[in-house]
This record gives C-alpha cells, structure tokens and sequence, in this order.
C-alpha cells in the first residue's frame, strides 16, 4: 500500500503576494486532504497529523508570512488559512473516526466466540464431585429405608448449639469456631424459641437439622440429613472453611448401640464395598451419649497401613452416638419411651479418602483438569 502523501509538504511560497500566498494555501490543503486520505492506519495518520499540524507544517509557515502583507490584505488571505485548517482538521477527524471504527470490527472479528457452541462429547459438563458424592450417600441411605431431610444454612444459637445440649457456657461451643451473622434490623430468623437476631449463626454442622425433624415429626424417624456447613477453619490439605457433611438419625423404640453400630457397619460395605469395614471408638459430643469416634478400614491400603492412615489402618470418618435424653426432651419427645442415634461425618473427606485425592483445596480451585477425572 502507499504510504501517506506527505513526503514532499507544500512549502511557503517565496513570493509573498496575496495571490501567491493564496495559490500555496490551496496547494497545502490539496496536498494534506490526499494524504490523510491514503493514510491507512492509525500510525500513517499520526505521521500525516504531524506533517500538517505540527511546527514545520506548509499553512503554519504561510501564516508566518500573513505578517508582511499589508493590513487591507491580510484579512482574506487569513480567512482562506483559517478555512483551509478547518478543512483538514475536520478531514483528520473524519479519517481518524473511521479508522478506529474499522480497528474495533477487525478486533471484533479476530475475537469473536461462539458461545452457544457445545464441546464435543467427553468434554461436557457434569456434577461436582461433592454432589456425585452426595447422590451416591443418599442412594445408599434411601437404599437402607431413610428419607432425606433439610434445614437452613443459617440458624440460631438455639438450633445450632442450645437444642443439642450445649448451653451458652458449654466448654464444648469451642470445638466449632463459629461464624456468626450480623442480620441489621432484621429480626425473622431470631423470633420466638429460636433466640436472638444477634444469634444468629452460619451452622456448624448438620446436627441442627435433628432437632428441626423432631420437632415436627413424630417418632419412629428414620432420616439424613446432607448439607453445607461453615467453621472459621483455615483452609489446608484436610480442612475448609465451607464444606459438607451428612447427618443421621434415628428415633424409635428400644434402638440400642447395637443397632447404631450395625447401620453404620452396613453403611459402610455398601458404600465402600465388602473389603472396607467400620469401627467404634469412645469419644465426647454433647448430644450424644454414649459418644464415639466412627472409623472406617484405610481404603488407600485396606488396613495394612500406610500413610494416610499414618499406619493404623484406620481412618476417623465422624462422629456419632446415641440421642442425649436432654436433645429428645428439648423436641418433645419421651425419652422413657423413645431412644435413638445419630451420626454425622464430613461428605468432603470422605469423597477424599475414596478417590486417593491428597488435598481439600484441589476439589474448590475449579481447575477442569482436575475435575474433570471424576
Ligand atoms: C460434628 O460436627 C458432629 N455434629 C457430628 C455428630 C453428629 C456427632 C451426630 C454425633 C452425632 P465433627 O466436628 O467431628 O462432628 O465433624 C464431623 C466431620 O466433619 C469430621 O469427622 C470431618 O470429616 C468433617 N470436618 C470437620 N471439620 C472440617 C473441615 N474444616 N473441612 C472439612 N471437613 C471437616
């Protein structure tokens, strides 16, 4: 392509008579509109502005010489100077317009997505693992005669700490660093047994769904109870700060230890298959008493031991024990006539230990190579 005309500007006539000087007016204007015409970039028309606006351009030297005519002359010959100007200022204007215009429709072409098309078919979408995971805890769960319960994500201190025997001096309210919410004027989820707006919490854990099922239904109750959970956990390789766990509990009459360990036991081979068995260890909740610690065979070395299972053999899996009468007597149920257990374990980690995963964190980044081997 030609570059812009402007290689050889129009000088200032050496002769300065009007005419002269009108002549040269005419010529640099002719001139400078046919190089901002060839100019076919932003950069040619830079260089071409240059030429003619800047300090040796051919009108500016022309205005120079407006000085030597005599006044009587001046004025027409000033006029033609000024509409010359006008001229190829509006030109440059109009050039440099269209050719920004014309770098914005490349751009947009070089650019352009279509963002209704469909990665071809391994490349499709599918569920978190978490939520895979979830299912299959469900499935195996409906599976064994349990319905699936839900509850907020925000409740009260009552729901999520006093309900299950932990009154507000509790030592025990320490094992869940808590978070808490900051609701303004809003009172809803405070009002009646539920305690305070200002205590109103982002639930530690799933077991304030128990106490929402009591108090509606009436026992036998066989039910989980999955969900999102918050604790103001530094996120690591085995902790974050949101994450998920899967709530059971059980209330009829004459259920027994016997039975818990049995469920959980049954649980766990249909979940983990035959090779994977589970295992009871005294422990502590509030809600619970007796409490205890639920295991599970290592799955990475299927009890031989080896790291992860820093070479017991085992991995802790939840919690879980049977029903404190105090939690039964806050629902309004007869603890004379009713008995029951719960348990409660980490969806996350458990997903972890099945897939051999090493860290937590890998399941939140949303890098699709990682999610998708799932
Ligand atoms: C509880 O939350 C009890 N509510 C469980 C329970 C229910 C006991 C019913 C008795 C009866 P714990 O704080 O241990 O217990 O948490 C249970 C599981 O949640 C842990 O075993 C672990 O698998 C998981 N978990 C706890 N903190 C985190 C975290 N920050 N990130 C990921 N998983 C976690």
């Amino acid at each position: 392509m030609n570059g812009p005309a402007t290689d050889t500007p129009a000088s200032a006539p050496a002769d300065v008579s009007p005419e002269a000087l009108l002549a040269g007016i005419r010529a640099a204007r002719d001139q400078g509109l046919a190089a901002v015409a060839v100019a076919a970039t932003g950069d040619e028309l830079a260089q071409v502005e240059s030429t003619l606006f800047g300090r040796k351009a051919a009108l500016g030297q022309i205005k120079q010489g407006l000085g030597s005519l005599p006044p009587e002359q001046r004025a027409a010959v000033g006029r033609a100077l000024n509409e010359a100007q006008q001229d190829l200022r509006a030109a440059h204007a109009e050039a440099a317009d269209e050719l920004a215009a014309s770098a914005r429709r490349e751009q947009l072409q070089r650019e352009w997505l279509d963002l209704t098309e469909t990665p071809p078919g391994p490349e499709r979408g599918h569920l978190h693992l978490v939520t895979q995971t979830t299912e299959r805890l469900e499935d195996v769960f409906v599976g064994m005669g349990f319905t699936v319960s839900e509850g907020p994500q925000a409740e009260t201190d009552w729901y999520n700490f006093e309900a299950l025997n932990l009154p507000a001096a509790h030592p025990a309210r320490s094992m869940w660093d808590t978070l808490y919410l900051d609701l303004g004027e809003r009172t809803e989820l405070g009002d009646g047994e539920g305690g305070e707006a200002s205590n109103v919490v982002l639930r530690t854990h799933t077991s304030p769904v128990q106490i929402r099922v009591m108090e509606v239904q009436p026992p036998p109750i066989y039910t989980i109870c999955p969900g999102r959970v918050f604790r103001r956990d530094t996120a690591d390789a085995s902790h974050m700060p949101v994450f998920h766990q899967i709530e059971g509990l059980v209330v009829d009459r004459g259920i027994s230890f016997a039975d818990l360990a049995g469920t959980l036991e049954e649980f766990t081979s249909a979940y983990f298959g035959k090779a994977i068995s589970s295992r009871l260890r005294p422990s502590y909740f509030p809600f619970t008493e007796p409490s205890a610690e639920f295991d599970i065979t290592c799955v990475i070395c299927e009890g031989s031991g080896c790291q992860t299972c820093q070479r017991t053999g085992w991995i802790e899996l939840g919690g879980c024990g049977m029903v404190h009468p105090n939690v039964l007597a806050n629902c309004g149920i007869d603890f004379e006539e009713w008995t029951g257990f719960a348990f409660g374990f980490g969806i996350d980690r458990l997903a972890l230990m099945r897939h051999g995963i090493d860290d937590l964190r890998d399941m939140y980044t949303n890098d699709i190579r990682f999610l998708s081997q799932f």
